[in-house]
């Protein structure tokens, strides 16, 4: 066999693997709507990827979700158990188990991983909190144990993962206290906002291959653009800054946990804002979609026609994520914040009112009509989004 057309059938069969599906050839081709989200994406090298339950993806009593992981997904992120608790629960003792279960897990699937979360305010362990609040580790201490967390952690999982979120969700909000925007939490207030340049320093000293990245929520779109209330002028004055120090920061993290009940955004406000970091030299990512609703009490979902404008309104701001990443080639990977309401941490979250259907498929499994489009939106977006027309014959 000639050289590239091996090349060219290990790629078939390396996209097929993600997929579980078999390969196209010309005489059998492949329907694209029977095709994984996965595949779809590679088509564009874009992953996509799914947070991912440990204690889900082992019950033995729900294959369902283990199966789908594995089939329709191209990449993974630990939904919880890489963040500093679970890591780090006793000083200097370090519970790799779960996420080395996850990383092998992905190995054996062919799926990228992203590392989700180096340094946050939340799910930190108690030993770490009390000290710090009780006053036996000071400022000092403090700073090396952040250094040591982030590099042991980035060793162990050094030439694993693809792109780490360093630092995640720095910034406040408009509705915090005071509501100027300001870096917020455990870790800017007892080290200053220096730690964010020393934390990407860290892991890049650890690990010289895994795109780091800064990840935040709300800043899918720019607003006014007056870093005092406008979260994404914020962050990206952030990353510029960072740069300008020659931070080895590589790209933005959009989460995009949005909510039908608020003003939404359009496909092109979104497109605008990846550019603009794109523009940094940055790459970027979606890296927790998901779309909640506000639930009527005792309505379920499919029950009447009142919940299908939510799941409409989810399914469409899935897509305008899905269609400013497609539109911009620094756009690396969306990922879902959960793909089943079975799993999602939407209900036990929100409760009063009670929030729920955020995600792309029911609490059965079955796509919801948000999954349906964002494999329309796979299937059909083309390079550089103007296909030629054919034109059309007058017929005799
Ligand atoms: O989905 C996660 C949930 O299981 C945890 O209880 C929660 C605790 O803070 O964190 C959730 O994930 C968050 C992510 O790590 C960072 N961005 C917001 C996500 C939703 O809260």
């Amino acid at each position: 066999m000639k050289l590239n057309r091996w090349l060219a059938t290990g790629m078939v069969v390396a996209a097929a693997a993600v997929a579980g599906a078999a390969p196209a050839t010309a005489s059998h081709p492949v329907d694209p709507t029977q095709q994984s989200l996965g595949q779809l994406g590679l088509r564009h090298d874009l992953y996509i990827g799914t947070a991912v339950d440990m204690a889900a993806l082992a019950d033995p009593a729900d294959p369902q979700y283990r199966a789908t992981v594995s089939t329709e997904f191209s990449s993974v992120t630990a939904e919880n158990v890489m963040k500093w608790e679970t890591l780090e629960p006793t000083r200097g003792t370090y519970n790799f188990g779960p996420a080395d279960e996850l990383i092998a897990f992905a190995k054996r699937n062919n799926q990228k991983v992203r590392g989700h979360v180096l340094v946050w305010q939340n799910q930190l362990p108690a030993w770490l909190t009390t000290g710090v609040n009780n006053g036996t580790i000071g400022k000092d201490e403090l700073r090396d144990i952040l250094r040591n967390h982030i590099t042991t952690v980035v060793k162990h999982f050094k030439g694993k993962i693809w792109q780490w979120d360093v630092v995640n969700e720095a910034v406040s909000d408009p509705w915090d206290s005071p509501p100027t925007l300001h870096y917020k939490g455990f870790w800017a207030q007892h080290l200053g906002p220096g730690y964010i340049a020393d934390a990407f320093r860290w892991a890049r000293a650890a690990d010289p291959k895994a795109l780091l990245f800064y990840n935040d929520y709300n800043i899918e779109a720019f607003g006014s653009g007056d870093p005092a209330n406008d979260k994404t002028q914020f962050v990206y004055d952030l990353a510029k800054a960072l740069l300008r120090d020659r931070v080895p920061i590589d790209g933005i993290g959009s989460q995009g946990h949005l909510g039908t009940q608020y003003g939404n955004y359009d496909t092109l406000q979104v497109a605008a804002a990846l550019k603009k970091f794109a523009g940094l030299g940055l790459a970027t990512a979606f890296t927790e979609v998901d779309v909640r609703s506000v639930m009527t009490p005792g309505v379920q979902a499919g029950d009447s026609g009142e919940i299908n404008p939510r799941l409409q309104a989810s399914a469409a701001n899935y897509s305008v994520l899905l269609q400013a990443c497609l539109a911009d080639r620094h756009c690396l990977s969306y990922t879902v914040w959960g793909f089943t309401d079975k799993h999602s941490w939407v209900p036990g979250w929100f409760t009063n009112p009670p929030e729920g259907l955020a995600t792309i498929m029911d609490e059965n499994y079955q796509p919801k009509r948000a999954y349906n489009l964002m494999k329309a939106d796979l299937i059909h977006s083309g390079p550089p989004y103007v296909l030629p027309r054919v034109p059309q014959k007058p017929r005799r």
